[in-house]
């Protein structure tokens, strides 16, 4: 048995004016607790520092420029990381001997924007980080909508893909909110050997484009995750932004997932709470040796369309 236990430490709303060094103080408590329920990783959600601030159009600008005022928008990113006000968070994981990873919004030394996650070891090293590759939402302002969700005015698609990482006694690979929708994402690292993803996520659970997909938001988020691991021989931990920040309600439904597609363990609020599971790495064999062998099974041949074509032709 190679077992790892895994705390996924789900988090409430956080306020717009709510400061960084608050946030980073609640991150610091969930982590005490991990630490003490002999947790050796956190995971943290996406974009874990600061509210969503996809909801709010921010520039002045109205098509793909970003232009104007950009005090506000600019405030949400990391220009570094560890920085000043989240080294505490980095120390304090270091002397616990507890890894971490988290999500925050990046801009690069040259002005580049990425929803990005950073992945900690237990000695406090850098192991390496994930920049979200499927972005959802809209580019420009869409008045007409309750709230926005301008993720891709706000942020740019990655070049750098899924990859993964030998940490925590095991293959360990990222991916980020609506990456968990798209079977590639799983897959991908699955090719990789991946036995452990950790996924944060912010989902509101209202979409506007098709309010009626709205009552499923909770059942959708566990079937995409519960496939991806079953169909993959690999642990998945999903772990929410959720409850109503600013007035939007959003997802919670943290939960740690087995290679058999079942749930371990689940939140039970949408506030900040830890979910906890020991997982056993070497359990993914079991899943990797037989049904899901793929050296065996798999036709790479029939599958051209995946990479070759885009969006769907009908004949
Ligand atoms: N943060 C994020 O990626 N949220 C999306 C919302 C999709 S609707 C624009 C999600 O897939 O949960």
């Amino acid at each position: 048995m190679r077992t790892l236990r895994i705390a996924a430490a789900q988090l409430g709303p956080i306020a717009r004016d709510e400061p960084r060094s608050e946030v980073v103080a609640r991150l610091i408590d969930l982590l005490h607790g991990a630490a003490e329920a002999g947790c050796q990783l956190v995971v943290f959600p996406e974009l874990a520092l600061t509210t969503f601030f996809p909801r709010w159009h921010l520039d002045d600008g109205e098509g793909d420029e970003i232009t104007g005022d950009l005090t506000e928008l600019d405030s949400y990113y990391e220009t570094s990381m560890p920085n000043a006000v989240t080294q505490p968070l980095f120390d304090e994981a270091q002397r616990l001997g507890v890894g971490f990873s988290l999500g925050y919004a990046e801009m690069t030394s040259d002005g580049r924007r990425f929803n990005t996650t950073i992945l900690v070891e237990r000695d406090g090293s850098v192991v390496g980080h994930y920049r979200k590759v499927h972005i959802p939402g809209h580019e420009t302002h869409e008045p007409e909508r309750e709230f926005q969700h301008l993720e891709r005015r706000y942020f740019e698609e990655s070049q750098e893909g899924f990859g993964v990482y030998s940490a925590f006694g095991g293959v360990v690979g990222m991916a980020t909110c609506n990456d968990r929708r798209w079977p590639e994402t799983y897959r991908v690292m699955g090719l990789q050997g991946v036995e452990l993803i950790m996924i944060g996520y912010n989902t509101p659970i209202y979409y506007a484009p098709d309010p009626g997909q709205n009552l499923l938001q909770g059942f959708h988020n566990h079937l995409v995750m519960q496939a991806g691991a079953y169909q993959n021989g690999t642990w998945v931990v999903g772990v929410a932004k959720g409850g109503t920040e600013e007035g939007v309600e959003s997802l919670a439904q943290s939960a740690i997932i087995a290679p058999s597609g079942q749930i371990a363990a689940q939140a039970v609020t949408t506030g900040d709470e830890l979910v906890i599971a020991t997982c056993d790495l070497d359990w993914c064999k079991q899943y990797k040796e037989t049904l899901f062998d793929f050296d065996r099974y798999r036709r790479p041949e029939m599958y051209g369309l995946i990479t070759s074509r885009k969006g769907a032709i009908s004949p």
